[in-house]
């Protein structure tokens, strides 16, 4: 089962406002101009599509055992005819695919350009799906298309936030490309631990292949040139959902326009965007204030209380065998299709009577 609690980064909320009370302006260093996004893409795309029309993957692994790991992946380079062109068909085809004829291609638009990104996917996962700006725990390795050298990779899990805080480095945020790509897949269906080691079921198994615009793009990044296509082989293990702000809105909520960035929706238009802030409509009742707040009593072991759809766990605690969950609800008092913590007409407040 997946763990479900809910990040926190309160603290990180003061850095975030020094920093735009400090908002300097000495950038007087000499700016290099950055590619054009469009261009660099059909580029890259060359390149991606090359590699994967070069190189085959064991295949048949895959179809016949489970619980395999990004060790168990074996690229290979295609074999070349006598003008050195790759073959379409690789060695054994019986037990070996062409990359080119095993990826879905997918398409997104990001920064003003169109993209192209590939998945290999070898096991979909069998537990549930994180969000783009959820936290999860993944292994994962890290190589460059064009030379094949490995930039990153770690061996023992490790958890990651998917959604960071622009220049607050500690609160995460991983490529574009993976929030893309992760979402797409499923953690594990369960866990056991053996001797102190956990080791999980059916989890979420593929690789990602990713031109540099969904990957680094013009960032100086260790061991990555600028400009650099990425490929991953990865394993997704578990998810928690974010709620940077703590507000009691799960993150991917706060997305109003759904379109996977939490950066660009900021209803009071006060600089901090909804994902991290407080008092979203900035009629100074808070946020977590304007959520109708709900309590559920069940004994271990028994199936979890039905949440509404726009119903989120705040909390969760247990005690003598009995788990108490504190949830929230998105509420539009007056009818007028905003939600009251969007709406800065309404200063309803539903913990009046507790803060009282
Ligand atoms: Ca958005
Ligand atoms: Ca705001
Ligand atoms: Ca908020
Ligand atoms: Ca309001």
């Amino acid at each position: 089962m997946t763990f479900r609690t809910f990040k926190k980064y309160i603290p990180l909320l003061v850095f975030v406002l020094l920093l735009i009370a400090c908002n300097s302006d000495d950038d007087n260093f000499v700016q290099i101009p950055d590619r054009d996004r469009t261009e660099q893409q059909l580029a890259d795309k060359d390149s991606i599509e090359n590699y994967l029309k070069g190189h085959y993957y064991n295949s048949s692994l895959f179809e016949t055992q489970t619980n395999l790991t990004i060790d168990d992946i074996v690229i290979t380079e295609m074999p070349v005819d006598d003008d050195g062109n790759y073959l379409e068909i690789p060695p054994d085809p019986t037990n070996n695919t062409r990359l080119w004829d095993a990826v879905e291609i997918k398409t997104t638009t990001y920064e003003d350009a169109e993209y192209e990104y590939y998945i290999l996917r070898l096991n979909q996962g069998g537990g549930e799906s994180p969000e783009f700006s959820d936290q999860v725990r993944v292994v994962y390795e890290g190589f460059l298309e064009d030379t094949g050298e490995v930039f990153d990779e770690v061996a023992t899990p490790i958890e990651l936030s998917m959604q960071g805080i622009p220049g607050i480095p500690e609160a995460g945020g991983v490529i574009r490309g993976w929030q893309l790509i992760l979402s797409e897949f499923n953690t594990a269906s369960s866990f056991s631990i053996n001797n102190g080691v956990v080791e999980y079921n059916d989890y979420g198994l593929g690789m990602m292949f990713i031109p540099s615009g969904l990957g680094y793009f013009s960032s100086p990044v260790p061991d990555v040139p600028s400009y650099s296509n990425l490929i991953f082989k990865f394993e997704l293990l578990q998810f928690e959902v974010n709620d940077h702000d703590g507000d009691g809105i799960p993150t991917y909520i706060e997305d109003l326009d759904e379109n996977l960035d939490v950066l660009d929706d900021d209803t009071d238009e006060d600089g901090l965007p909804n994902y991290f802030d407080l008092d979203d409509d900035g009629d100074e009742v808070r946020t977590l204030d304007e959520l109708v707040p709900n309590t559920y009593t069940i004994n271990v072991g028994d199936p979890e209380p039905t949440l509404g759809e726009n119903e989120f766990e705040l909390s969760r605690s247990e005690s003598s065998g009995v788990i108490t969950i504190n949830t929230v609800s998105l509420v539009d008092s007056n009818s007028n299709g905003i939600y009251d913590h969007l709406d800065s007409e309404v200063t309803i407040n539903y913990n009046e009577d507790e803060d009282s």
